[in-house]
């Protein structure tokens, strides 16, 4: 209560105190007009007393929801590999690492160690993509009877389980991305007759659904990556006569958006290159490998990254290993793996990240099995599953 009306209060209880006093002749009649006359006084300032508090704490609380509206205006950050879901608006700056830091607040420089995580092998394909919604790429193994995960715990992929209960195929290719935008990857179907989507329930991959409603393909190649922003991965199709992108709805394709007209002489990727949390067009050409970076609705100009010509012995990817959010160009060579980091604007220097050469027995992966935000070194070997932490 504001103190105004508090003085207000206390004058106006002295007059009654004071005319009490003056207008009645008897002591006694006087003695008792007194005390009421206190008493009076005496309630009010417990009243207003009261009051004030009562409006502190009203301020109080006011401000309280000022902070917590502020705080809700702060975007949230995700970790993402390939992957979709992730909303913040500018990269991290990287910070010097100081003795009281954790090590992971540094980027990663190499590769460690081989670890075997599983025994584990694929009768169809392994993939890695994070199906649990816990931040950590899990083992997902296509076999003959059915499409098993085997959760990863950081450290090893647990016990398997069959989360389809019975075998089931693509005919043109399987993926698993997010496009439901619920931060559990799903599984993607494409299929002769369109492109179902199974979507994770954490722990299965539920009703199939088909998302184009019909027959869809893609002349080179198809991709399931956010170039929209909204954290659903969205469908792009490389065509011989440019890209189209068919936004997620979070339950079906939308119908497709011609983004570029340009293709790619050699390959083209789709991933977060200058860490705005959408996924850019990345087309490697004979001269070079451009950036096209998504502004949501479109791709913006090419721009040549590795200033001059680049190429991979084996395969090249595009994902980020040091942990700065920004999608980081991976050569698989003859004599190591190579990574270029993104500054944003550009592939830096690149060193040799295992230091010799390294082969795997079936396919290599770049996912976060270990949920630090850097992808890791994934092996399939004949004999199991090797994880090559970034660090
Ligand atoms: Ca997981
Ligand atoms: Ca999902
Ligand atoms: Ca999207
Ligand atoms: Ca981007």
């Amino acid at each position: 209560m504001p103190k105004k009306i508090v003085a207000t209060l206390l004058i106006t209880s002295i007059l009654i105190i004071m005319m009490a006093c003056i207008s009645t002749p008897k002591a006694d009649t006087n003695l008792a007009q007194t005390e009421m006359a206190l008493q009076i006084t005496q309630t009010s300032m417990v009243m207003s007393l009261a009051q004030t508090q009562e409006s502190m704490n009203m301020l109080a609380t006011q401000n309280a929801m000022q902070l917590t509206q502020t705080a809700l205006a702060v975007p949230v950050t995700e970790n993402s590999t390939d992957n979709p879901a992730s909303p913040p608006t500018a990269p991290e700056q990287p910070t010097p690492l100081t003795p009281s830091q954790p090590a992971t607040a540094s980027l990663a420089t190499n590769f460690g160690s081989p670890e075997k995580w599983s025994d584990g092998v694929c009768d169809i394909a392994c993939y890695f993509a994070d199906v649990t919604g816990d931040g950590k790429a899990d083992f997902i193994a296509h076999d003959n009877d059915g499409i098993y995960v085997l959760p990863s715990d950081g450290s090893s992929f647990g016990t398997y389980t069959n989360w389809t209960g019975g075998p089931s195929g693509c005919d043109k290719g399987c993926y698993f991305a997010d496009a439901t935008g619920d931060g559990k990857a799903d599984y993607i179907a494409h299929d002769d007759d369109g492109i179902y989507v199974l979507p994770s329930t954490g722990s299965s991959f539920g009703q199939f659904t088909n998302w184009t409603g019909g027959p869809s393909s893609c002349d080179q190649s198809c991709h399931f990556t956010d170039v929209t922003g909204d954290g659903k991965a969205d469908f792009v199709a490389v065509d011989y006569d440019g890209i189209y992108v068919l936004p997620s709805t979070g339950s079906s394709f939308a119908s497709p958006q011609k983004w570029s007209d340009g293709g790619c002489n050699i390959a083209c990727y789709f991933a977060d290159a200058n860490g705005d949390s959408i996924s850019d067009f990345i087309a490697h050409d004979y001269d070079g490998v451009y950036v096209l970076p998504s502004t949501g609705n479109g791709f913006g100009s090419p721009t040549n990254w590795t200033g001059g010509p680049s190429s991979c012995d084996f395969a090249c990817y595009f994902a980020d290993a040091t942990g700065d959010r920004m999608a980081d160009f991976i050569a698989y060579d003859n004599d190591g793996i190579y990574v270029l980091p993104s500054t944003g604007s550009s592939f830096g220097q690149f060193t040799n990240w295992t230091g010799g050469p390294t082969r795997c027995d079936q396919s290599c992966h770049f996912a976060d099995v270990t949920g630090d935000g850097r992808v890791d070194y994934i092996a399939v070997d004949n004999d199991g599953i090797y994880v090559l932490r970034a660090r």
